[in-house]
């Protein structure tokens, strides 16, 4: 059965603290209507490259809390601090995380040798096992198929959260790690992904439209790739209105529609400007009434 995560987002007051409160009602929106298989805690949606390691904390702590063993739960715990990544990676095992994740090391350029050190350090002293987070578009980090089998190497790597358009690479890493686990991060190319075998899907835009993209895979499953098409049409509509109005804000105002207090983005993130709220409104009323 493939799964479908929720990228969770951290709902935030206006002074760029976190709202407890709001998280926790995305968080069990969730699990309740949208019926999620996971969430995936920590990542960019979640704005965790905006955050204080103390509000990293908060946040991990908020949603295992608020999950509790309802759903699946990933916590990502990459950071350009090793030290705050390995921190981090105890901290959420503690916790009970029963999976972690951890972005490519980004920004200083570095070498293969030092992101499979990086990768080999954070999961040394915890019992917990990991998930590649590899999103080029953002680090600028490509990794390729023979640097993804070294990575391997280590038993406790065990898949990949797969945010990358190469799907000649997809097709590669699947046809030769067969029993590892592959997730797709791209919400618009759910379905060219699953024709290649991911095993689930991880994304922003399912916080809003999980359950199109579960009948989207249901139909791929079953065969109907007409209707897997056609649902791919709408969640796209969906998604193409989202980007057009700055996705991370816009997500968070249509969750208000939603009646779900989601807060606002941590600056410098966009804040809501008056054309953005209507543009979020029309997104809810077009693609989610
Ligand atoms: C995460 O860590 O929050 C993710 O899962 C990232 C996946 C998202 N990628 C980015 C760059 O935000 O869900 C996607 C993306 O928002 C969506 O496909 C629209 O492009």
């Amino acid at each position: 059965m493939k799964k479908l995560y929720s990228a969770l987002m951290t709902a935030f007051n206006d002074d760029g603290t976190v709202n407890e409160a709001g998280t926790r009602e995305m968080i069990r929106y969730n699990i309740d209507v949208n019926k999620v298989d996971g969430l995936y805690v920590g990542g960019s949606t979640g704005e965790n490259f905006n955050m204080s390691h103390e509000q990293k904390e908060q946040v991990f702590k908020i949603a295992i809390d608020e999950a509790k063993n309802d759903v699946d739960l990933i916590a990502q715990v990459g950071s350009l601090d090793l030290n705050e990544a390995k921190y981090l990676a105890k901290f959420v095992t503690d916790l009970g995380y029963p999976h972690i994740s951890a972005v490519t090391p980004f920004y200083y350029n570095y070498t293969f040798e030092q992101i499979k050190n990086y990768y080999n350090e954070i999961v040394k002293d915890v019992d917990n096992e990991l998930i590649i987070y590899s999103i080029p578009v953002l680090t600028g980090v490509s990794l390729s198929l023979d640097q993804f089998a070294e990575l391997f190497e280590n038993p406790k790597i065990i898949g990949i959260k797969y945010t990358n358009a190469d799907f000649f690479l997809l097709e590669r890493v699947r046809n030769r790690f067969p029993d590892k686990l592959i997730l797709s991060g791209f919400d618009e190319m759910l379905l060219p992904a699953l024709a290649l075998g991911v095993d689930g899907a991880i994304g922003s835009t399912y916080n809003l439209n999980a359950k199109r993209a579960k009948a989207e895979m249901n139909a791929f499953d079953a065969g109907d790739i007409d209707k897997a098409r056609q649902l791919q049409k709408d969640s796209n509509d969906l998604i193409s209105a989202l980007i057009a109005n700055d996705i991370y804000p816009s997500l968070k105002l249509v969750f208000k529609e939603l009646g779900v207090n989601a807060g606002v983005t941590k600056r410098p993130m966009a804040q809501p400007t008056p054309e953005m709220i209507a543009g979020a409104k029309k997104i809810y009323n077009d693609y989610l009434k």
